[in-house]
């Protein structure tokens, strides 16, 4: 196996004998051969539409899931990945008979195999390193991670039932493009900054989704602490899920509470309605195997990040979606989109109350619209300087030590300095009391990871308030922490904005070869991460 699509790729280079996130090399190469079908999928679906016929909003969303269920954390279950690619090859056969000229496609689109043994032998030859040149094979795997994490919000926001026939037109466009030899270093380059306009596109599409669906987020104090009745922990990013969930339990005796990245759920008010919406248990995903165990009662995940769950919890352990484990159970949606969650509930009824991790609150719902209504207020603390500089500290957290890096940096921030964050990175500061600003709390927690895009939103309102030229002349530093591929198309939207000098860590991504980091450095101040004092005062000077 080869992959290094994520921040924990073993030594910084790549996974080679077992991905230290829990993916096999047999669950690899499957992923490996689900990636390529699915590009051969695209590259059909592309020469459709160039001959100007339509691919129906069922085939997009094929892909859509293909490559969510492709994301790091996501998926476990090997079965999937083999009816997953024989689902795609059926697809791809009956569309491949309308186009013209079929023989002028690439050889992905062309490859089909109705056995397992066939897939076995394809599998071992479609992997990563059989693009020779790095270069070109890292802009194709950034554009392809930019993908996933494009695919990933797509999948939310069509849950909502909101669809872009645009947006998927160029991922399946993109992607068929990684087959394409004729593309050069600049051609990549330019590819790469257009999957970063499609990703501002899709968040926007997703923010329109839940807003529109469960209203502006607002700010709200979340109990961190637990109730005396049984529970379901509900995690990933997926609202709709938790919604059937809410629904389903109400009058049953069972409360609901979130985990890792589901924890923005309580800002909007939709959900406020729901008495046995309790709060947040725990920290971020890396954290899931002794919380889970101490939750006591089910746990459901509605996308990644899973880990592979140990024996004391794997029976509580439910996915749904694109997150799949093997022999946990996997609740489907029907026709209607209707999820059954009843054996989950019942479950919950027979299990004890969540064992209490901690008490208190923590505070967010500090998406666009909240931080708009306060705008008036931050204008006036930027202007009077007792708001120096806010911080972007968006993406992710995760196992390794080096992100106490966050921590320490956040509790060595000057106090007249804000953080803007979106994403499990927030659990490294959010639980810290590092006060307010004349009200304003220096932690402003947007949202979940596809919740960036409002911070972008209120860079530029900030720069149209400040009538700035330049969304790099405002008072704002970017210290991003990244883990999977969600937060390469946030990187990527940021790049398109125009955002320079993005401090990236903990480690700059393995995928980047010497060469397209240098491209990344000289063009947008792309860099890693020092020590927090001399970043500090870096970003202060
Ligand atoms: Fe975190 Fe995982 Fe949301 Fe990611 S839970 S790491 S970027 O999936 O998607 O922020
Ligand atoms: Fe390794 Fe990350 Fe790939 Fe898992 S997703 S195999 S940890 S690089």
């Amino acid at each position: 196996m080869f992959c290094y699509q994520c921040q924990e790729t073993a030594g910084c280079t790549g996974c080679t004998k077992f991905g230290v996130c829990g993916k096999s090399p047999d669950l690899a190469r499957m992923q490996d051969l689900l990636v390529y079908v699915t590009k051969g999928l695209c590259a059909v679906t592309t020469r459709l539409r160039q001959q100007g016929q339509s691919v129906s909003a069922e085939v997009n969303h094929y892909i859509t899931i293909n490559l969510f269920t492709t994301i790091t954390n996501a998926n476990f279950d090997n079965e999937i990945f083999y009816r997953r690619v024989a689902e795609s090859l059926r697809i791809k056969d009956e569309l491949l008979k309308k186009v013209e000229n079929a023989d002028t496609l690439p050889e992905a689109a062309l490859w089909s195999a109705a056995r397992r043994d066939e897939m076995d032998e394809k599998s071992y030859q479609v992997g990563i390193l059989t693009t020779k040149d790095e270069d070109i094979r890292s802009l194709r795997e950034l554009i392809i991670y930019g993908l996933k994490g494009l695919a990933a919000y797509m999948k939310h926001a069509n849950e909502l039932n909101y669809d872009s026939e645009e947006i998927c037109a160029f991922m399946q466009k993109a992607l068929a493009a990684t087959l394409d030899d004729s593309l050069t270093v600049n051609d990549l380059i330019a590819l790469t900054m257009e999957t970063g306009k499609f990703g501002v596109d899709g968040m926007a599409l997703l923010d329109a989704a839940n807003t529109g669906t469960y209203g502006n987020p607002e700010v709200t104090r979340v109990n961190i602490g637990v109730r005396n009745r049984p529970g379901i922990l509900v995690s990933g990013h997926d609202l709709r899920d938790l919604e059937q969930l809410l629904e389903q339990t109400q009058g049953t005796g069972v409360d609901v509470y979130t985990h890792s990245e589901m924890l923005p759920a309580h800002y909007y008010p939709a959900f406020k309605k729901y008495d046995n919406f309790v709060g947040n248990y725990g920290n971020a995903w890396w954290k899931q195997k002794e919380e889970f165990e101490a939750f006591r009662g089910p746990i459901l995940m509605t996308t990644n990040c899973v880990v592979p769950p140990a024996a004391s919890y794997k029976s509580r352990l439910f996915t749904t979606g694109a997150a799949g484990v093997a022999g946990c159970v996997h609740i489907d949606r029907d026709e209607n989109g209707h999820k059954d969650f009843s054996q989950i509930i019942e479950l919950a009824k027979t299990c004890e109350p969540p064992t209490e991790l901690e008490q208190g609150e923590i505070i967010g719902g500090f998406a666009h619209n909240q931080v708009l209504a306060l705008a008036d207020k931050i204008v006036e603390a930027v202007k009077t300087g007792a708001i120096r500089k806010f911080f972007v500290m968006a993406g992710c957290d995760g196992r390794q030590k080096a992100r106490n890096y966050y921590t320490d940096f956040a509790k060595a921030l000057p106090k007249d300095t804000v953080i803007l964050t979106a994403g499990c990175a927030k659990y490294k500061y959010n639980k810290l009391d590092l006060g307010d600003i004349g009200g304003i709390p220096r932690v402003l927690d947007a949202g979940q990871c596809n919740d960036s895009y409002s911070l972008a939103l209120i860079a530029l309102k900030l720069k149209e308030v400040f009538e700035l030229q330049d969304i790099n002349d405002l008072p704002i530093a970017f210290n991003i922490a990244w883990y999977e591929q969600k937060a390469v198309i946030v990187l990527l939207a940021l790049l398109y904005l125009g955002v320079k000098n993005i401090h990236l860590g903990p480690t700059l991504p393995a995928f980047l070869s010497p060469n397209v980091a240098k491209v990344l450095v000289e063009n947008f101040g792309i860099a890693g991460i020092g020590t927090v004092e001399d970043d500090i005062k870096l970003f202060l000077e």
